[in-house]
């Protein structure tokens, strides 16, 4: 008889009591406890380990969040000197706290021009609920009361409170809270490499970048742009599939939100810190948004905590208003969240990290994957900027031509990536990658090889290598 180690013991031991009393995020309850699920034990830089002793180079950086990698001494030495000098106190009763004071001067010195001030809350959803909530505010000053649609894109992904998840274009997303609430409406995404299959024939990508843009010209005009509050949007659309807009987007989404005084809220919480080779994609993309949200990589996910910070619109018009901003959580600005946060943004300056994002690491992985994946069987796109990209597994690469949704090509891929030490996202069939910030050479060349692995086999599978 077969005797079982004490390591798969223990495994078995965790994955009854999750499977007994916890309800995973996104997930199939009763068919994830079927199989079992994989418990993280450790991590260090760009690697995460399981209960069994099983390495995983990390190709996501967790949730698009751990810009420095696992295992960062300095901080966790900025966490433990925070709690243990002050692990908690709060900023309503006309009180602050030294981190989060530096925190956010610290920010305004890296925000897009113009962005004085921020507010702090503890995930990306609450900041764009909160975003949401200072919009509202802010016609209702402006003695515009009516203006109170909530405009965003298909595929867009900002979270899961009832307004994040509302304001979210991922339609799956939405029957089961019986969403979205009142006021929320979608215009679509400048999702080039999906236009000939929507519908769109062989336009080109700046041609339909302008398209998309003046179908959000249409909706303001079919709403009556007098009752339309905002227009929210990520610089490039992250968990909707890694969509990067073609260069004529931008510009004229921003003539637009100006021509018909349409507040501009950009959801940086994948985008910013650094991922597309810019402190915030604002830089990268030339956008300059009225109100921007931001999480994940401001503490490279090693404490809950978001930002939203108001441009000079919204920010001389609410911090002027002369009453209570009615609005704030027990946890915002938490100072041992905040003195994680300021070193996080201290050592990605020390380092370099955004810089090398944009001129060496970034470009590295946009080349390599391209001599890697350009000419394969299954792939039709590799896109990217900065340590963001996209593999988009296709039925047939020269007319640009999906596999049908049921056959779920990404996940089979997704599987495999699992199966030999890969984290790789799957949305779709766009295999996504996010690393850390601090990758190396070395490593994104196991990345690639790894992901070359995953897809040849997929390939194989479909009968087309
Ligand atoms: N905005 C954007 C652009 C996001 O990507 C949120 C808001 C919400 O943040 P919180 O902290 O409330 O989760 C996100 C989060 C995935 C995945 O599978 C992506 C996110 C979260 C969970 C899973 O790609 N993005």
């Amino acid at each position: 008889m077969k005797t079982e180690s004490p390591t798969h013991n223990l495994t078995r031991h965790w994955q009854a009591l999750d499977a007994a009393h916890h309800v995973h995020p996104f997930t199939d309850t009763a068919s994830l406890n079927r199989e079992g699920v994989r418990v993280i034990t450790k991590a260090k830089g760009v690697y995460l380990w399981d209960s069994e002793g099983k390495p995983l180079i990390d190709g996501m950086a967790g949730l698009w969040c751990v810009q420095l990698g696992y295992g960062n001494e300095e901080l966790a030495e900025a966490g433990y000197e925070a709690l243990k000098t002050l692990p908690y106190y709060n900023h309503f009763f006309k009180t602050s706290n030294p981190w989060t004071i530096e925190l956010a001067a610290k920010l305004a010195k890296l925000l897009p021009e113009g962005h004085e001030h921020v507010l702090f809350a503890n995930s990306g959803s609450e900041a764009n609920d909160s975003a949401l909530k200072l919009i509202r505010y802010y016609w209702n000053l402006k003695g515009k009361p009516e203006k109170k649609i909530h405009l965003s894109r298909d595929y867009g992904y900002h979270g899961v409170t009832m307004a994040a998840a509302s304001l979210s274009g991922l339609t799956p997303m939405h029957p089961q809270w019986d969403l979205p609430l009142e006021g929320f409406e979608k215009v679509p995404t400048p999702y080039w490499y999906g236009a000939r299959a929507a519908g769109y024939g062989d336009i080109g990508p700046e041609e339909f970048g302008v398209l998309i843009a003046q179908q959000l010209e249409e909706k303001i005009l079919q709403l009556g742009a007098d009752r339309v509050a905002s227009f929210s949007a990520e610089p490039v659309q992250g968990a909707g599939g890694v969509i990067f807009p073609p260069s004529t987007y931008w510009p004229e989404v921003q003539r637009i939100c100006r021509k018909y005084d349409v507040l501009l809220h950009l959801d940086e919480v994948i985008t910013g810190f650094g991922r597309t080779g810019e402190w915030f994609g604002a830089e990268t993309y030339g956008i300059a948004p009225d109100v921007m949200t931001m999480a994940k990589g401001l503490s490279s996910g090693y404490q809950p905590i978001s930002a939203i910070s108001l441009g000079p619109r919204m920010g001389d018009t609410i911090l002027n208003a002369n009453e209570e901003l009615v609005h704030g959580y027990t946890y915002s600005g938490h100072p041992v969240a905040s003195a994680v946060a300021l070193k996080n943004l201290e050592i990605m300056e020390r380092e370099n990290l955004v810089p090398r994002v944009k001129t060496n690491i970034g470009p590295y992985l946009q080349r390599r994957l391209r001599a890697t994946f350009a000419d394969h069987p299954l792939v039709g796109e590799v896109r990217g900027v900065g340590l963001l990209a996209a593999i988009e597994l296709v039925a047939d690469k020269k007319t640009r031509t999906f596999f049908p949704r049921d056959r779920d090509v990404g996940t089979h891929c997704r599987n495999y990536c699992f199966s030999s030490g890969l984290v790789m996202r799957a949305i779709r069939d766009t295999m996504v990658l996010a690393p850390p910030l601090v990758v190396s050479e070395p490593e994104v060349e196991e990345i690639i090889a790894l992901a070359k692995g995953a897809i040849d086999r997929t390939a194989m599978d479909l009968g087309k290598m």
